[in-house]
């Protein structure tokens, strides 16, 4: 029987999901459903290492599940869960701690930017290490994130590797899968910096459940340049770059043929074609989101984190096995 292969990723609740989000990885989660094993996690044990406010809190864990429910992650196909219902995710995580030199990870720069941010604390250093282990605890082959996250995925593979070398072959080596276009949408503030969920600027992102009116001002008042051109050039026109990233990457249209499309129509032209084609692609998804019932999405995690327990188990009982921890 031929077997598929596996696909994890993770996503945080932490509010604001955004076009970077989707463009970068969610999309892709959706689509691997078709030709790979996928397991996704909303990953609120991760969310949980910067400030928080645990009332709203346990509303952003279940929006963040009602988004990716409205994408179209499809429990009946996929393994979808939380984090924190699943204990072998942090059990693993501290089998791999004990193998993670801090060298490894005081190199992180996304450890280095929060902590500058909103201080250090051990579950931030520690957090590459349980990235590491979502992944490994079921053997993921492929690992769907934004370029963002390449350091970690790097760290998560050496450490299958270093396990592999000192217990036996146990774990598979993960790939990243980082899409060519949109691994890195920019703010449309400032399009010299990533658009993150943690900008205080709303301005800054466009949001899949922005209502069309929201979205519309959004992108007609990006930052751009004022050389009125429209080509792909992300160091002299980093705005209209990143708008012809975002266009590409919803319509499945090159970059190529928009900017042959679009050379000499004009900013405003070019912008409310942009805006169009985003509201088109996240009027269905608002609208599926507003029909779940959060009381459904929760009985349908928890249905979730029982199946995975279970998966999880069989391999967690492998990794024991090979450290000397069996269960006696
Ligand atoms: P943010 O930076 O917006 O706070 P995050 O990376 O900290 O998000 P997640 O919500 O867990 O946290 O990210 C979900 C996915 O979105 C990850 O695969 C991440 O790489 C990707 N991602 C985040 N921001 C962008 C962006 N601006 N462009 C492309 N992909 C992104
Ligand atoms: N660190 C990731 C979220 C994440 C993740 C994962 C992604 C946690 N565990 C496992 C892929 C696989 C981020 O996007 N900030």
């Amino acid at each position: 029987m031929e077997t598929r292969q596996k696909v994890f990723s993770g996503l945080q609740p932490t509010g604001n999901i955004h076009i970077g989000n989707y463009l970068g990885a969610l999309k892709n989660w959706v689509s691997f459903q078709d030709s790979y094993e996928t397991v996704y996690c909303v990953v609120d044990l991760h969310a949980i290492t910067v400030p928080y406010d645990p009332v709203e809190f346990k509303k952003d864990r279940i929006a963040a599940a009602k988004v990716l429910l409205a994408m179209g992650i499809d429990p009946e196909r996929s393994m979808f869960y939380f984090q924190s219902q699943v204990p072998q995710h942090a059990e693993l995580s501290w089998i791999l701690g004990t193998m993670t030199p801090t060298g490894v990870l005081n190199r992180m720069t996304q450890y280095k930017e929060k902590a500058d941010k909103v201080g250090a604390n051990l579950g931030l250093y520690s957090y590459p290490v349980l990235m590491a282990a979502d992944i490994l605890l079921f053997n993921a082959d492929l690992v769907p994130v934004g370029d963002d996250q390449r350091q970690h995925l790097e760290m998560a593979r050496d450490l299958a590797e270093r396990f592999n070398n000192r217990f036996g072959e146990v774990f598979h080596i993960p790939e990243a899968y980082i899409p060519d276009v949109s691994a890195r949408i920019m703010s449309l503030t400032d399009p010299q910096v990533k658009m993150s969920k943690s900008d205080a600027n709303p301005k800054s992102m466009v949001l899949v459940l922005d209502v069309p009116d929201a979205i519309n001002k959004k992108i007609k008042s990006a930052v751009t340049d004022s050389d009125p051109g429209v080509r792909y050039d992300p160091t002299e026109k980093p705005g209209i770059s990143n708008l012809l990233e975002i266009m590409s990457a919803c319509t499945g249209v090159s970059i190529d043929a928009l900017v042959d499309e679009y050379a000499t129509s004009g900013y405003g032209v070019f912008k409310q074609a942009v805006a169009d084609v985003v509201i088109e692609e996240f009027a269905p998804i608002r609208v599926a989101y507003e029909r779940l019932d959060d009381a459904d999405v929760a009985r349908m995690m928890h249905k979730g984190a029982l199946d995975a327990r279970i998966a999880a188990e069989a391999y967690q009982a492998k990794v024991r096995a090979a450290v000397g921890l069996d269960r006696i």
